[in-house]
C-alpha cells in the first residue's frame, strides 16, 4: 500500500517521497529540492532536483479544476492523452519533443525530461531574444507530428484507434468556446476587453455577422474534421527553447482535427512577439533586429513548412487515391486556407477572450496596447475572412501584416 494509491493534489512536499517510490531516476543519497514552477492555466509543475549533482525532473500533474478558474472542472484523462502524444510526437520528430519517463494513471502525473538550459519561448520573445533555427525546427515538427498523423500515410484502421484514444471533450470544449464562440459573443461573459478599444471590439468583433458566419463554418471544421493528431495549444508558451536547439511541449489538447490548427497557433504567436517589440522597445538597431527577425520568421515558418510537406508527402503518402495528380496540392491549398483561418482565431481570441497572452497585457503604455490590438483584429479578421485564397505562402504573411501596421 502506498499513499499515491489513492488520486491527490500533491503539494511541494509529497514530490521527493512521490518520485523516489515511483522512479529509480534518483539516488537513495540525494539532496532532493522541489519547487512548483508551473504558470500555466490548468496544471501543477514541479521540477525536483538533486543539489549534489544538479540532475533534476519534472512532475506535472493535471488537477480536477483549472488553475485558473476553480468552477472550471476538467478531466484528469487530459494527463494521459499528453503523455501518449508525446511518445507518439517523440517518434515522428525525434530531438524535439521531452521524454517521458513514466505516467502514472492513478494520480495522473507525467515524469518527464527537464529541458535543461532551455527557456520558455514567450518569456525569451519577451525579453526581445531572437532565435535562428526556430523556423526550421518548428516547421519539421509541424510536418512530420501532423502529415505522419493522418489517414494520408497511416493505415486507416490505425489511425482510427488514434482518433478514438485521442477523443478530448473536455479540452476540446475549452477551444470550441474560448477560441471559436466567445471572442464573437461573449455569452459566458467571461472576455476581458481592453476598455480603450470596447467601441472597436464591439463594431469588428461583436456586431460583424460576415465574420460570425466565417468563424461558425470554421468552429464546425474543427470540431469534425478529423484529419491530423493536432498539438492543440500549440502557443509561444508550449515550446522551450534556446540559440541552438527547440523543445515542443504542452500538449494536452491533443485531438485529431484539422493540422492548420496547430500551424495558425504559431504563426498568432510569432506576431504578439512582434507587437510587444514594436510597443516597448526604444526605436534603434535592436528593435529593428527584433521586429524584422519576427516577420523573417513568420514568412521563413510558411515557406518551409511548404516545401518540407511536399517533401514528405511524396516520400510517405501510402493511400492508393492519395497518389492521384494533383490531390496533394489540393489537400495542402485546404492546409493554408485552415493555417490562415486560425492565425485569425488564435489572434483575436488572445486579444478578447478569457486567456491572455502576455506579450500584449505587458505593454503598459495605453495607447500603445490599444494600438497593438487594433493591428491584431484588423489583421486577424483579414486573415479569417480571405482565408481560402490570399494567403498561400510567407510572403503573403508579411504582406498582410504590413497592410495592417499601415491602418493605425
Ligand atoms: C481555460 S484554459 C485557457 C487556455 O489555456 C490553455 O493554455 C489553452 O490555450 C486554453 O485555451
Ligand atoms: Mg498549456
Amino acid at each position: 500500500m502506498s499513499r499515491f494509491d489513492t488520486y491527490f493534489l500533491m503539494k511541494v512536499e509529497d514530490i521527493e517521497e512521490y518520485v523516489q517510490e515511483k522512479l529509480n531516476f534518483f539516488p537513495k543519497d540525494a539532496k532532493l529540492e522541489c519547487k512548483e514552477i508551473g504558470d500555466g492555466n490548468l496544471n501543477y509543475v514541479f521540477r525536483l532536483r538533486d543539489g549534489n549533482t544538479g540532475k533534476s525532473i519534472i512532475i506535472k500533474q493535471a488537477g480536477e479544476e483549472l488553475r485558473i478558474s476553480k468552477e472550471m472542472k476538467l478531466s484528469t484523462d487530459r494527463g494521459r492523452i499528453e503523455a501518449k502524444i508525446l511518445g507518439i510526437q517523440g517518434k515522428a520528430a525525434p530531438g524535439l519533443v521531452p521524454e517521458v519517463y513514466l505516467y502514472d494513471n492513478v494520480m495522473c502525473a507525467m515524469l518527464m525530461q527537464d529541458m535543461v538550459g532551455h527557456t520558455m519561448m514567450r518569456t525569451g520573445l519577451m525579453q526581445h531574444e531572437t532565435y535562428p533555427l526556430f523556423a526550421e525546427h518548428i516547421s519539421t515538427f509541424l510536418v512530420n507530428s501532423l502529415l505522419l498523423s493522418t489517414d494520408v500515410v497511416m493505415g486507416h484502421k490505425a489511425k482510427k484507434e488514434y482518433v478514438k484514444s485521442f477523443i478530448n471533450p473536455d479540452l476540446c470544449e475549452i477551444s470550441e468556446d474560448l477560441v471559436y464562440s466567445e471572442p464573437f459573443m461573449d455569452y459566458n461573459h467571461r472576455n476581458n476587453v481592453f476598455p480603450p478599444n470596447a467601441e472597436f471590439v464591439k463594431k469588428e468583433l461583436y456586431e460583424d455577422k460576415k465574420l460570425h458566419l466565417e468563424a461558425a463554418k470554421c468552429k464546425f471544421d474543427f470540431m469534425n474534421h478529423a484529419q491530423a493528431l493536432i498539438h492543440g495549444d500549440l502557443h509561444t508558451g508550449s515550446i522551450f527553447i534556446n540559440q541552438e536547439h527547440t523543445y515542443v511541449f504542452d500538449p494536452e489538447f491533443a485531438f485529431y482535427a484539422p493540422m492548420g490548427y496547430d500551424i495558425g497557433n504559431i504563426i498568432a504567436n510569432m506576431f504578439f512577439a512582434w507587437c510587444n517589440g514594436d510597443a516597448v522597445m526604444e526605436d534603434g538597431a535592436e528593435k529593428d533586429k527584433f521586429c524584422g527577425w519576427v516577420l523573417d520568421t513568420i514568412e521563413e515558418i510558411v515557406d518551409k513548412f511548404i516545401a518540407k510537406f511536399k517533401v514528405s508527402f511524396q516520400e510517405n503518402v501510402t493511400d492508393p487515391m492519395a497518389k492521384t495528380e494533383g490531390f496533394m496540392e489540393w489537400y495542402l491549398d485546404t492546409v493554408l486556407r485552415d493555417t490562415a483561418g486560425v492565425a485569425g482565431f488564435e489572434s483575436i481570441r488572445r486579444v478578447v477572450g478569457m486567456a491572455n497572452v502576455k506579450d500584449i497585457t505587458g505593454i503598459q503604455e495605453e495607447a500603445k496596447r490599444g494600438r497593438a490590438e487594433k493591428i491584431v483584429i484588423t489583421l486577424a479578421k483579414n486573415y479569417i475572412m480571405n482565408r481560402e485564397v490570399s494567403f498561400k505562402k510567407g510572403a503573403d504573411y508579411r504582406s498582410a501584416i504590413q497592410d495592417a501596421i499601415n491602418q493605425f
